[in-house]
């Protein structure tokens, strides 16, 4: 509403100016209007009739009062009329171009009402496809764990990449996870369940962080307990676990488990371990049974299952924690035993004791102990006859 007074207020001037030359014309028409009419309505009429009056000299006194209080009359009721006039013909001015401003009013928002309605109409045909994309779909696993990503794309893909998959177990409600699949490795599909390489990685944890996971999938990291579960706990799924390890000298070794399992989050993640094979030893159970971590439940600096309690004697001295005593980190310790991966990788910076280092006591040449660089824990499923 603004900008239509505005425009009215421009166009006022030129309108009063056009309607004043129209009665301008009136005023001459009648033969009694002087030119100065138009630009000074406010004429003096006894300045008009002073000038006749000097061409009438002859003419009475009262006579040419009466003539000059005619003409005053006459003049005055022309005045009137053509103030009428103007009045009437502003006031149609006016109210046509308001009239006109109307229309166009009427016209612009039936366009925009058109508009916004196309708008909402777009809007809400994106929103039902988004939906369709994003709630309506769910997200596309490659398949139950990284040998049966393997097995699905065997015989379609020539040679299958190792690198980061999306899996989901079997019998998991909504569980996605994604995890490292090593398909060169031994013929392929293990699923990486701890990688340790160059220490990058802050191994020091509390529970929570070693039930969930934590690390680089494509470098170091600890997939999790809870996701482990999952994937050991399938249903007619049996899975062996493979430990590989460097040295700092580039010798290899590896211990293998024909079966692989864990119990549940209430029983602290306990390992079970089947039959070992290998170059490494079986560190896990050690040499004497109180060295034993089978059955081990998990332990962390947090939550204490270790088997000191309240304390073990070992290489002469007392412990209460074998997380404390392995730099902080977690295991399924048994009065602490002879494995612990979790540990720092060799780091001559540091002045590591083999409790702080990677320990896989039973690798050993000469009877000592080899200094290991990096190690990998994977998992993969035994092939069933049942
Ligand atoms: C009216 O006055 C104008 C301006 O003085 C003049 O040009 C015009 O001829 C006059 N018209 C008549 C009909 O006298
Ligand atoms: C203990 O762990 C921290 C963090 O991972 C690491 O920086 C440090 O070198 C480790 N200490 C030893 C003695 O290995
Ligand atoms: C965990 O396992 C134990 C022993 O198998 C069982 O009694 C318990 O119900 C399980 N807990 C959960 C939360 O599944
Ligand atoms: C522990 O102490 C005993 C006797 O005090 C000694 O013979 C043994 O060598 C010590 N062991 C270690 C690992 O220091
Ligand atoms: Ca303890």
């Amino acid at each position: 509403m603004m900008w239509t007074t505005a425009v009215l207020l421009l166009l006022l001037p030129r309108l009063l100016h056009s309607s004043v030359t129209e009665n301008g014309k009136l005023f001459n028409q009648s033969g009694e209007a002087d030119e100065q009419l138009s630009d000074a309505p406010a004429v003096d009429p006894k300045r008009s009739a002073g000038v006749k009056g000097r061409d009438t000299c002859a003419i009475p006194c009262d006579i040419t009062i009466k003539i000059l209080q005619d003409e005053k009359h006459s003049i005055c009721a022309q005045l009137q009329q053509s103030l009428l006039v103007f009045g009437r013909s502003t006031r149609k001015l006016i109210s046509n171009v308001m009239e006109e401003q109307q229309r166009a009013l009427d016209i612009l928002s039936s366009q925009v009402t058109e508009l916004m309605t196309k708008v909402q109409t777009l809007s809400s045909e994106v929103r039902r496809s988004n939906t369709e994309m994003f709630s309506i779909k769910p997200v596309p696993s490659h398949g139950r764990d990284c040998s049966d990503i393997k097995d699905n794309l065997m015989s379609v893909v020539p040679k299958i990449p190792s690198g980061i998959y999306i899996i989901h177990p079997e019998n998991t409600d909504s569980s996605f996870e994604v995890v490292f699949c090593e398909m060169d490795y031994m013929g392929g599909g293990w699923t990486v369940m701890q990688r340790r390489t160059d220490g990058l990685t802050d191994f020091k944890r509390p529970w929570a962080d070693y039930a969930d996971g934590f690390g680089n999938l494509a470098g170091e990291h600890w997939l999790g307990l809870k996701k482990l579960f999952h994937i050991v706990n399938q249903k007619d799924a049996r899975f062996q676990l493979h430990v590989a390890l460097v040295s700092a000298d580039d010798a290899t070794s590896y211990a293998s488990y024909d079966d692989f399992h864990l119990d549940n989050e209430t029983e602290f993640f306990s390992i079970h371990l089947g039959r070992y094979a290998g170059s490494a030893g079986d560190a896990f159970r050690g040499y004497e049974q109180e060295q034993n971590q089978d059955t081990a439940p998990f332990s962390a600096l947090d939550v204490d299952s270790d088997g000191c309690n309240p304390s073990c004697f070992i290489h002469n001295r007392t412990v209460e924690s074998c997380s404390s005593l392995h730099n902080q980190t977690g295991w399924w310790f048994n009065r602490c035993g002879l494995a612990n991966l979790n540990s720092s990788p060799e780091d001559t910076e540091h002045n590591q004791t083999p409790r702080t280092r990677i320990l896989w006591d039973t690798w050993r040449r000469n009877g000592i102990p080899h200094v290991i660089k990096s190690v990998t824990m994977k998992i993969r499923r035994i092939v069933t006859n049942n």
